[in-house]
């Protein structure tokens, strides 16, 4: 018998992946923060998901951490800031053998996780799909994408893989999900931070193309020496490819920042300088990156970890 999805977080992400499992019928309960936010999710009556311009409601069950009942099967959909945090307060629930699926971007967040489940399984998952929030549980579908999922301890897939096709939810097994996650990790200290200082959308970086190729060739550098030669492999073409194919868009820091939102700084370049510092490696163009990025961030008021 299938196990139900756990969905921890009704946020942006959370909210497309539970009703895409709630539409092909699988079983899904959402895990809400607080009995604040349960009673604000019971007053909106559901979840409601926006495609292609029409709107779909679903009545997601809902509940607590607090809320009796194991959990087998957990999709984490938090930031990388609350992920370890809501896996520590879910844990009395959680069964020995649980998986976890970590939809969290950057590096980091996933083994201050695993570190809270030590027996549970943790699946990485690297999302090209873009969801925003348009109102509380209410969010549109704006970027379809693809899934890549996999489990840097073991090789093989779940046996449950299939289900996400069933859904609709494109998703592929990764044995190498550590390099692409490192891959995207590059590509976001390549182009987000430099949009934030300079106040620009990503198009705006093609007058500043030196800046950004001095800093695909520290991140290049940075990889070799983490272990992932591949994820270095023409950084800099794909960084120009992104940024010319997004010219018009504002990346998800940019919109953080400006939406006075927490980043996730600390899972991203903040990451990277760590990584360096670890591997002996002096990376001065993005230290100064970093601590640029560090002193915007609070000259906002808002954290820079
Ligand atoms: P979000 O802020 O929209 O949603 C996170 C949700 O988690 C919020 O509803 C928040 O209240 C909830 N939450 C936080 N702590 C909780 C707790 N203790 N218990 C229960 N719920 C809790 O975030 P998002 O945009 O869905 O992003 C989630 C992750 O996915 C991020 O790491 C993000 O970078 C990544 N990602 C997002 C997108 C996207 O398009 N939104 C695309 C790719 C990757
Ligand atoms: O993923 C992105 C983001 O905005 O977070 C882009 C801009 C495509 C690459 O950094």
């Amino acid at each position: 018998m299938s196990s139900t999805w756990h969905i921890l977080g009704a946020g942006s992400l959370g909210t497309l992946w539970a009703c895409r499992l709630a539409r092909a019928g699988k079983a899904v309960r959402l895990i809400l923060r607080d009995e604040q936010a349960l009673a604000r999710y019971q007053a909106a009556g559901g979840l409601t998901l926006e495609e292609h311009g029409k709107r779909h409601h679903y009545a997601v069950p809902a509940d607590t951490a607090q809320t009796a009942g194991p959990v087998h099967r957990l999709l984490v959909a938090c930031k990388a800031y609350d992920a370890a945090p809501a896996v520590a307060a879910l844990a009395p629930r959680l069964a020995a053998d649980a998986e976890l699926l970590l939809l969290q971007n950057g590096l980091g967040s996933q083994d201050e996780v695993a570190e809270q489940v030590p027996t549970a399984r943790c699946i990485f998952v690297s999302s090209t799909e873009g969801a925003f929030r348009q109102a509380p549980f209410d969010v549109r579908f704006a970027g379809h994408g693809h899934n890549w999922l996999g489990d840097p301890r073991h090789p093989e897939p779940p046996p449950w893989l299939d289900e996400l096709s069933d859904a609709g939810i494109p998703a592929q097994w990764s044995v190498d999900i550590l390099t692409r996650l490192w891959r995207k990790l590059a590509l976001n200290c390549a182009i987000n931070p430099l949009t934030v200082l300079h106040d620009c959308a990503n198009g705006g970086l093609l007058a500043r193309l030196a800046e950004v190729d001095a800093l695909c060739k520290e991140l290049a550098l940075l990889l070799q020496r983490c272990g992932q030669p591949a994820a270095a492999d023409d950084l800099v073409g794909e960084v120009q490819r992104v940024i010319l194919a997004t010219a018009a868009n504002y990346s998800s820091m940019y919109q953080d920042v400006h939406a006075a939102r927490r980043t996730e700084v600390h899972y991203l370049l903040g990451h990277a300088c760590r990584a360096a510092t670890r591997h002996g490696l002096a990376l001065p163009g993005l230290e100064q990156l970093h601590q640029r990025l560090v002193d915007t961030l609070q000259a906002r008021g808002l954290p820079s970890v």
